[in-house]
């Protein structure tokens, strides 16, 4: 008998998961905010969960059957885990697999943001670029430069690695330290104040968390450098926005790239969008075929482990 399963999902799901699924269960999606109006929610037995919409403990309750959760991605802040816990219901999520290609997008960002790529293709396409001028767009020097890691988890860790062979020297901030990243990598735990204001580039890879959000404000964009770039690849809602606006329009800091913002996307007309001095990305952090992939398999291999009453082999709460 097929496990009866539902898929909170505003957008059709990446290819590769679906034909995981279809043999073993009968797939109900999700599709709006609320589930489905007909949704028997005493037979469903596993939730996987693929885009960023809220899932409530409340709608959890409602599912008597619920025997494992699944999200598709390693940040679960968009899922109730206390109410998840409280109700002993695993989560399954996908660490590791995303470390690599969330790192390149983190590195790909702050060299596009310091050496001026997506203004860059800009003038060279328009109608203004009819003279080279050395003097034109310079960006800030990578190598040798400092990184500052906020976050030095496994993502950060990547970012750290890719520094080293740009030489540059890493500083970090994290709620412990990280004695690998330190050994391995000669990477130096700091105070968030002393990082924000010594780091000529500042990574944010840490996961959104009643103690990060809205943990680079005002306060600590102050405190960069002019010169600075700061690179968002973890969750919008750790980043004051507003605060972000104000230092990229009185150019107090260099420039900022944004994989991610709160709320996702940006409202069409935001303020932010129409800033040269920032770039932003539409969450790519881990898109690549290989890692969705990756993130696919993993992310049904938690699922079937949670139907099939086994342990759930990458789980979260
Ligand atoms: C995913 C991510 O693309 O894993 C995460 O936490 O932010 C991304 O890698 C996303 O969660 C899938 O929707």
């Amino acid at each position: 008998m097929a496990y009866q399963i539902l898929v909170q999902s505003d957008v059709d799901p990446y290819e590769a998961i679906l034909p995981l699924l279809s043999d073993s269960c009968q797939i109900h999606m999700w599709r709006e905010e609320e589930p489905p109006a007909d949704t028997d929610f005493a037979a469903i037995e596993g939730l996987y969960v693929y885009s960023h919409m809220w899932l409530d403990g409340a709608l959890m309750e409602r599912m008597p059957g619920l025997r494992v959760i699944s999200n598709f991605g390693v940040g679960c802040d968009h899922i109730d885990l206390d109410g998840a816990k409280r109700l002993g219901i695993p989560v399954g999520n996908t660490p590791g697999v995303l470390d690599a290609a969330t790192a390149d997008m983190t590195f790909t960002l702050l060299m596009a943001a310091a050496r001026n790529v997506v203004r860059g293709d800009h003038f060279a396409r328009g109608p203004e670029f009819i003279e080279y001028d050395p003097s034109f767009l310079l960006g800030q020097e990578v190598a040798g430069s400092t990184l500052g890691i906020v976050g030095l988890g496994r993502i950060g860790y990547q970012v750290a690695r890719r520094a080293s062979g740009f030489d540059m020297e890493v500083i970090y901030h994290n709620r412990g330290p990280n004695r690998r990243a330190e050994e391995e990598l000669g990477a130096r735990y700091v105070s968030l104040d002393e990082l924000v204001s010594t780091a000529d580039f500042v990574t944010l890879t840490m996961p959104l968390t009643d103690e990060t959000r809205g943990m680079i404000g005002r306060r600590e964009l102050g405190l960069m450098k002019p010169t600075a770039v700061l690179v968002n690849a973890a969750r919008g809602g750790v980043l004051d926005h507003e605060a972000l606006l104000e230092a990229l329009r009185e150019r107090r800091i260099y420039a900022a790239a944004l994989d991610v913002t709160e709320p996702e996307p940006l409202p069409r007309d935001h303020p932010l969008l129409a800033m040269e001095n920032v770039i932003i990305m539409p969450h790519l952090g881990s898109a690549t075929v290989q890692t969705r992939d990756a993130m696919a398999r993993m992310s049904v291999k938690n699922l079937m482990a949670g139907l099939e009453g086994r342990e759930v082999p990458y789980r979260i709460a």
